[in-house]
């Protein structure tokens, strides 16, 4: 019987799992889609109104990544497919299929569903990620399975291994398809991603990252030391020592980070880091702590003047952002507008409030009651929401989808535009401003005297180096004289502390004017704004053990 057992599981196949992100184009306004929902970042909500000065960045689907590499079974990301591309694919025969869609996803997930039923009839359709929030998904989008919440526990359950298995992360550059005003920057800056955990214990009421994960935090990376090995072995195996964590609130797990700079300290390594943290945690661990664990780029969420959240009672904003710049750490605030106590006059506390800070960027987000969410549950049950408003457009950055007693969706919008005019009118360029604190970072360690702090330092000046070329086209083509003020004063700032820029220096800096002039005209007269990520298909086999 035995012998039979090992016979049969050796010679039955092993089902074959295809994982895809929603079709594209992206950002378009189509039967499945909207313009505001484009498949970028910074482009998309933080520097949407700073036209040629905005990053341009896109990100593979990290998720699909990690969750091929965690199962037994042969799989395949589809990254970004058309509608055919997927199609094709679909007919190659899969025993599964698993679809990640966020809620503006809705209808782009339910079409590739039934597609899937019409071409590929004898493949299960798993669905997963923060679209399966929404009420009714399961009568609403054919399907075999539904994932709310970890991805990884629930396919190894499909298919193993043990759900307690160790996680294997996927080794991938974080961004792709980068360019700074017009130049391409890949293969020259590059960061690589760490997912070392979803979710968040602090559980804000609007927050759908928190309530997704029922208000826990589920590690993939438990220990400073697993991070750590993780930093090693993408350094090794991608030369890269710059790491974008994917994590809603690193710092929260306190242990894990002071034992990770532990050992990049007797290592000497002075890795470096984009964070996304809340107030009350970069507090409580300091900026001392901050700068030798190597944050260059913070993510914080401010929301309103008001504390209206316990992360941020009792938070100085004003005094935080202007030390962590101060320190050389980039610091992206966002800030919520349409709260229950916004009126017209009060919603420009909070939008001037935020300017104020004078973060390197801004982001200004529309309240949104998402599914899962307390704000939802409390909005859809008191009547609340709009009816009829389709989920393309539950995203946060059009028009709100929910009654407010001051604004209607189509005022939201215009403040909403404004609030982003306003930050770029009054800053400046972001990437003006980042240039600026990254000097402010080298500055603050060029005296330095401990060892570790000494080699921070040296990452500091190379970082630093890199804008030094762009601030020559930030004089040029400033947006108004503000701008204009401000980037002759980075400038001679640079000129100070480097000297005179290098001959390298002022070739890359001509070169930039020539590349900034040719986006533009690249933008006006041939292609538009929009970039479309490429598709890209990866093919994963199980490894063995
Ligand atoms: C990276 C990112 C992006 C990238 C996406 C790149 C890409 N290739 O898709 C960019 C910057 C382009 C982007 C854009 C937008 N995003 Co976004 N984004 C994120 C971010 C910061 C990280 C996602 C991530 O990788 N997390 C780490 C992975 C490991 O977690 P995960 O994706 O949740 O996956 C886990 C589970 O969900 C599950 N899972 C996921 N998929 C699947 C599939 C299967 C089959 C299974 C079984 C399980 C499963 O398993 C995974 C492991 O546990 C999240 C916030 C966050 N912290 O998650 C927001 C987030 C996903 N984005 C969000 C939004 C709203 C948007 C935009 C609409 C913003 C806007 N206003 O325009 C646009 C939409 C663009 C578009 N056309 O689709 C929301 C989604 C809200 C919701 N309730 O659906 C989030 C949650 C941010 C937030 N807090 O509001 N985004
Ligand atoms: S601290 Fe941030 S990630 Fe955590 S629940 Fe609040 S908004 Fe969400």
């Amino acid at each position: 019987m035995l012998q039979w057992g090992i016979m049969a599981s050796r010679t039955k196949q092993r089902p074959r799992l295809l994982l895809s992100s929603v079709f594209g184009p992206y950002g378009v306004d189509d039967q499945y889609g909207r313009r505001e929902n484009i498949m970028e970042l910074s482009h998309n909500q933080v520097t949407r109104e700073q036209g040629l000065f905005s990053p341009r960045v896109h990100n593979e689907s990290y998720c699909l990544h990690l969750l091929a590499q965690n199962v037994d079974v042969p799989s395949t990301v589809l990254d970004f497919p058309s509608e055919q591309r997927f199609v094709k694919e679909l007919k190659k025969g899969y025993d599964y299929l698993g679809i990640s869609f966020i809620m503006p996803n809705f209808v782009k997930a339910k079409r590739m569903a039934e597609l899937a039923r019409r071409h590929a009839p004898g493949t299960k359709i798993i669905l997963g990620g923060h679209g399966t929030a929404i009420d009714g998904v399961e009568s609403a989008i054919p399907c075999d399975h539904i994932c709310r919440g970890d991805g990884v526990g629930f396919l190894r359950g499909l298919f193993g291994p043990a759900v307690t298995a160790p996680i294997r992360h996927p080794m991938m550059e974080a961004s792709f398809n980068r360019y700074v005003m017009g130049i391409p920057i890949d293969g020259r800056v590059r960061a690589a991603v760490v997912l070392s955990g979803v979710g968040c214990v602090n559980g804000c009421r609007f927050c759908c990252t928190s309530h997704f994960f029922d208000k826990r935090y589920i590690p993939f990376l438990d220990t400073g030391k697993e991070t750590f090995d993780l930093c090693r072995k993408l350094e090794a195996a991608m030369g890269i020592t710059d790491f974008s964590v994917m994590d809603e609130n690193f710092l929260k797990h306190e242990t894990r980070a002071r034992d990770l700079l532990a050992l990049m300290e007797k290592h000497g390594k002075p890795y470096t880091f984009s964070l996304f943290s809340s107030a009350e945690v970069v507090r409580k661990v300091g900026l001392g702590f901050l700068q030798r664990l190597g944050v260059e780029f913070l993510w914080m969420g401010v929301e309103s003047k008001r504390a209206l959240f316990e992360k941020n009672r009792g938070a100085d904003f004003v005094s935080l952002v202007r030390d962590l710049r101060g320190q050389g750490i980039n610091v992206l605030t966002s800030g919520i507008l349409f709260l229950e106590h916004h009126d017209k006059a009060s919603i420009h506390e909070d939008i001037d409030f935020m300017v104020s800070l004078d973060a390197d960027f801004v982001q200004f987000m529309q309240l949104g009651p998402a599914p899962g969410t307390q704000l939802y549950f409390d909005y859809r049950d008191s009547g609340k929401l709009i009816q009829g408003v389709p989920y393309e457009e539950w995203h946060g950055q059009g028009r709100i989808w929910f009654r407010h007693p001051h604004f209607t969706p189509a005022e939201s919008e215009d403040y909403l535009r404004k609030a982003f005019q306003k930050d770029f009118a009054v800053n400046g360029p972001s990437i003006l401003r980042m240039a600026d604190t990254v000097l402010r970072g080298a500055r603050a360690t060029a005296g330095a005297t401990d060892p570790f702090l000494k080699l921070r330092h040296q990452v500091r000046r190379r970082h630093a180096l890199r804008h030094y070329p762009l601030l020559g086209p930030l004089v040029t083509f400033a947006p108004n004289a503000r701008a204009k003020q401000l980037a002759c004063r980075v400038l001679e700032d640079y000129r100070r502390f480097f000297g005179p820029p290098s001959l390298g220096t002022r070739l890359k800096s001509a070169a930039a004017h020539v590349l900034m002039v040719k986006e533009m005209i690249r933008e006006k007269l041939v292609a538009g704004n929009l970039r479309q990520p490429p598709t890209i298909v990866t093919t994963y086999r199980p490894r063995a053990g």
